[in-house]
């Protein structure tokens, strides 16, 4: 049953555009959700650096869900996000996609549109065919949606898990957390 309820997570996305950020927010900010997860999330933060992309395609399989983050406020980095994902696609084309738009702060601060309209991000994310979520306004500085994303995230792997197996909609799993480096990917651990 427990592994079972492990899902393997991947963050993906060009450099800079706040992977690790919304990593970190999520798992070690007391104030998000992880106390009321009812699964395993093994999280891979992967560099966004292009000199590590062949080592992180290594990552890329036997994955449930991928979060393909873009800085709205950097256009670039909307364009870079497709590639990478069509790349991941390639490799894994059964995972779960969420786009995540991160540094919304930063657009409200300056009042700002994003560079990319949300609703060209929608119809890309309907154009996937996986059925893809778009959470475009997250702020790993304020928090802002970070919880819903992960939630949302793992409450999808439980539903596909619940068809075949409907008792894991009762399960409560205790949560802690843990932190284990390497050179190009870390992996972050919720129980
Ligand atoms: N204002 C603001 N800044 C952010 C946010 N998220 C990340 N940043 C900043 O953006 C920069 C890059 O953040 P990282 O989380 O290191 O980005 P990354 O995608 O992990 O970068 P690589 O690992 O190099 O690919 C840092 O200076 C962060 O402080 C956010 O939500 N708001
Ligand atoms: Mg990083």
């Amino acid at each position: 049953m427990e592994s079972q309820l492990s899902f393997k997570v991947l963050i993906l996305g060009p450099k800079r555009v706040g992977k690790s950020s919304l990593v970190r927010k999520f798992v070690f900010d007391d104030d998000n959700g992880p106390p009321t997860l009812r699964a395993k999330l093994k999280i891979w933060d992967t560099s966004g650096q292009e000199r590590f992309e062949a080592v992180c395609r290594a990552y890329y399989h036997s994955t449930e869900a991928a979060i393909l983050c873009f800085d709205p406020t950097n256009e670039v980095s909307w364009k870079e996000m497709q590639s990478i994902l069509n790349k991941f696609n390639v490799i894994n084309p059964d995972s779960k996609i969420y786009l995540c738009g991160t540094k919304f702060d930063i657009l409200e601060d300056e009042l700002k549109e994003p560079c990319v309209d949300p609703e060209l991000v929608q119809e890309f994310a309907n154009s996937l065919n996986c059925g893809a979520k778009v959470f475009m306004e997250t702020s790993s500085k304020l928090g802002t949606h970070i919880d819903e994303l992960f939630r949302t995230l793992t409450e999808d792997c439980l539903s596909d898990l619940a068809e075949t197996s409907p008792e894991v909609l009762n399960t409560a799993i205790s949560v802690e957390s843990q932190k284990r480096r390497s050179w190009c990917c870390r992996q972050f651990r919720l129980y």
